[in-house]
């Protein structure tokens, strides 16, 4: 019997009232892991417990005879291998990588994805090739209106066969910190986020930052592929066009304080004086004040932010708590310098994306 491609398509859609979370959603929650918030202790996230999402399959990959192809809308397409994409000037560029879906599964009714909670994100150090440099040398057609970016992932989603492909708007794709990385944290990249070549759009939720990256190309018309034109854009309902998720929304989150139930991972403390500390970060401007209320919200005060700020990255903040016996609910609130300030209400959309409602941390703090 022939099999179509609607037979086995699943379109996108919400979870029924009181509708648990399926094994589809557990699988794929299996297979993309979350960071343990408790490596917000460190600057940067090591691969291992650095988030990872991947739509399709890893695929197979021979960094020896990988190429790279930039061409379209240009003068002068370019062709190179790993060897002359290495052998060029590079930066390092410190980026905290969010995906779009974190904290899907803070909305009502839920979006059927994959499930995250809110530990879809991490912080490394990318090393590559700045894209910038390689756009200017291959001459973009002054008709050029987006970069389009593919991997070398296939599979098939809402029934559509596709290569994960990214487009990009040019005036984006040549922002000084657009990179070409083949490395992270100082290693040469990992398979599950993206050997040997990726890109990093820092700033951008994790969907621009194609994987396994294998061709650029410069197209004089808006990238109307699956993931910019069907996925990745903020609905209410399922035939509105909808406007495209780009940049990150403000979060803040805590470093879990004291020690949690193995269950419900609800923490626990004895009494006396406790530093709470965490991470904040904006794609749309540095993080320029972190609030704290240990009153589920009632009252807030503002957090100290600590370390080095960098432009793309996480910032630390810390803040003292006295902790007395009883239940107390955490919540922090991030502000960046553009004026935009972490929700304390979900928004809510279709697929689910960029809901940076803050998260309520509940603590029992023991009689002693
Ligand atoms: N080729 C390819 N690139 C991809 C993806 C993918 O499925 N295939 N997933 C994207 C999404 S949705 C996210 S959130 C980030 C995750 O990057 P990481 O796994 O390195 O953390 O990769 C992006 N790049
Ligand atoms: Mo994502």
């Amino acid at each position: 019997m022939a099999v179509s491609l609607d037979q086995i398509s699943t379109p996108g859609r919400v979870a029924e009232p009181g509708e648990g979370i399926s094994v589809d959603e557990l699988r794929l929650a299996s297979r993309n892991h979350a960071m343990p918030l408790e490596a917000m202790r460190d600057d940067l996230t090591p691969p291992g417990l650095h988030y990872v999402l991947t739509h399709y399959d890893m695929p197979a990959v021979d960094p020896g005879s990988w190429r790279l192809t930039l061409d379209g809308a240009v003068e002068r397409p370019l062709d190179l291998d790993l060897a002359a994409l290495r052998s060029l000037p590079s930066r390092t560029v410190r980026v905290t990588l969010e995906c779009a879906g974190n904290g899907r599964t803070g909305l009502t009714p839920r979006p059927v994805s994959q499930p995250w909670l809110t530990g879809a994100v991490g912080t490394a150090e990318w090393t590559g090739v700045p894209l910038a440099g390689l756009l200017r040398d291959a001459g973009p057609s002054p008709a050029a209106v987006d970069v389009v970016f593919a991997g070398a992932d296939h599979g098939f989603e809402r029934g559509v066969e596709q290569d994960y492909q990214r487009g990009l708007p040019l005036a984006e794709a040549l922002g000084d910190d657009v990179l070409l990385a083949y490395a992270m944290n100082g290693e040469p990249l990992p398979l599950q986020h993206g050997r040997p070549l990726r890109l990093v759009v820092p700033g951008w939720y994790g969907m621009a930052h194609v994987k396994w990256l294998r061709s650029v190309t410069v197209i004089t018309h808006e990238f109307d592929g699956f993931q910019n034109a069907v996925a990745y854009r903020f609905r209410q309902s399922a035939e509105e066009p909808g406007e495209p998720v780009t940049r990150i929304e403000p979060r803040a989150l805590l470093v879990p304080p004291g020690h949690p139930d193995f269950m419900t991972r609800e923490r626990i403390l004895r009494p006396g004086p406790v530093t709470l500390s965490g991470r904040a970060w904006s794609g749309w401007g540095p993080v320029v004040r972190v609030e704290l209320s240990t009153d589920d919200g009632r009252t807030w005060a503002d957090t100290e932010l600590t370390g080095e700020s960098h432009r793309w990255a996480w910032r630390g903040f810390s803040a003292p708590f006295e902790a007395t016996p009883g239940r107390h609910v955490l919540r922090v609130r991030a502000h960046d310098a553009t004026g935009r300030v972490q929700r304390q209400e979900p928004q809510w959309n279709r697929g689910g994306f960029a809901n940076n409602a803050d998260e309520p941390v509940t603590v029992h703090v023991l009689d002693a």
